[in-house]
């Protein structure tokens, strides 16, 4: 879907989404299975993928397959068309499990006009990284000519296992044979792994910066072993774990506005009531405690970058105007991760790590917003209480086959 905001630049070709992502021969529940489980020690949460993907394309090798799937070798690339001297406008979207990607395209630079939906200033790079579920609108000049072709590159970065890390597309200027491949060569990659790149390349276009804060969450992530021995990920010392028979939006609409809330503590929820009429801005902390990053996203807000990088975080923060503002921003291995939100969107968020083994094995909290809001003015549409009524009657005769945390 592509919601058409007001236009910050011009741009002659739409080449529309463009979907980035690892891929996995296995289903996600065998995976998380084998991820969570006591014989593996060492894996913390990592798997490896079988093949990473350019709009659902990438040629594989089916003899490197390590378990037996119907199977097509070199099944094709994606193509994309340029015009020489047009602008193309392209909304790249890691739509991956875990895979962190860095994305160019041979002898062509990028400018970066949008991430995660957030219009930026215009920023020209050679390569972009991108998280899972992170986004990123580019523009890029077709300085090729009638005949040429070049390839698209999306690289797994090496935090995570891949067969095959490397994802091609190709890009064909009218008259090119398309039935060759391209022989252009990459930009050299001097982005580092497993990291976002420089808040000095996100300036958001509509100007926009955080108030003081008047609300502090600290957060420590940490992977643990459980009383069975399985692996689990914990946001200060709690796994997250569903309970979808009790909604958080309904515990909280259940609760008087005189008392204290109240949630049994596998929900890992956080009442955040920076105040109605004073400063509605809050602030999340995050210490990475484990070897491996995660791409956080906040639901309902884009969030304002303070502090990003490894080892613990020193208390300063971005201290210019208008920070890097977007809805997914990686907490470094080892690292920390500071950020700020206003806090005038009442509702139950989740803040979570987009990895899928780490939202899986508990990597999630929800953010209680403004419950006051919630409680006085706020109606649960019948269509919502009808669902829950259906769910309940369906958990009453069967049981549900959960081996996650239900997200
Ligand atoms: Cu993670």
């Amino acid at each position: 879907m592509i919601v058409y905001g007001p236009p910050t630049y011009d741009y002659d070709i739409d080449l529309g989404p463009i979907f980035v992502h690892d891929y996995y021969h296995t289903y996600y529940t065998d995976l998380v299975q084998e991820l969570m489980s006591p014989n593996e020690a060492t894996s913390i949460g990592a798997g490896t993928s079988d093949n990473n993907l350019i709009n659902g394309k990438n040629n594989f090798e089916c003899s490197s397959q390590r378990t037996a799937n119907p199977c097509v070798s070199d099944a094709g690339l994606s193509k994309f068309f340029f015009e020489p001297g047009k602008v193309h406008r392209l909304r790249f979207i890691n739509s991956g499990a875990e895979g962190m990607l860095h994305i160019s395209i041979d002898r062509h630079k990028m400018i970066i006009i949008a991430a995660d939906f957030v219009p930026m200033i215009g920023k020209e790079v050679e390569v972009i990284s991108l998280a899972v579920a992170q986004r990123m609108d580019v523009l890029v000049t077709g300085v090729g000519k009638p005949g040429d072709s070049y390839w698209l590159r999306s690289q797994i970065q090496p935090c995570s296992g891949a067969l095959n890390p490397l994802a091609l597309a190709a890009i064909y200027y009218p008259g090119a044979d398309q039935t060759l491949a391209p022989t252009s060569t990459a930009w050299p990659d001097t982005l580092p792994p497993c990291l976002d790149m420089d808040p000095s390349t996100f300036v958001p276009y509509y100007s926009s910066t955080p108030q003081p804060a008047a609300q502090q969450v600290d957060i420590t992530i940490a992977f643990i072993q459980n009383a069975t021995g399985h692996w689990l990920w914990t946001m200060n010392g709690v796994s997250y774990r569903s309970n979808y028979n009790e909604p958080t939006l309904l515990l909280t609409k259940a609760t008087s506005p005189d008392s204290p809330l109240n949630f049994p503590l596998e929900y890992n929820a956080y009442a955040i009531n920076p105040g109605k009429n004073t400063s509605q801005f809050a602030v999340f902390h995050f210490e990475n405690t484990v070897g491996v990053g995660h791409p956080m996203h906040l639901h309902g807000h884009n969030m304002y970058l303070l502090s990003q990088g490894h080892g613990t975080w020193d208390g300063t923060v971005i201290d210019t105007p208008n920070p890097p503002r977007r809805d997914v921003f990686i907490c470094p291995a080892s690292g920390h991760l500071v950020i700020a939100f206003h806090a005038n969107n009442p509702g139950v968020w989740p803040f979570h790590c987009h990895i899928a083994w780490h939202l899986g094995a508990g990597l999630f909290i929800q953010a209680v917003e403004q419950s006051e809001w919630i409680q006085e003015s706020m109606s649960i549409p019948a269509a919502s209480y009808q669902q829950c009524k259906i769910w309940w009657n369906y958990t009453g005769h069967d049981v549900v086959h959960e081996i996650d945390s239900g997200l």
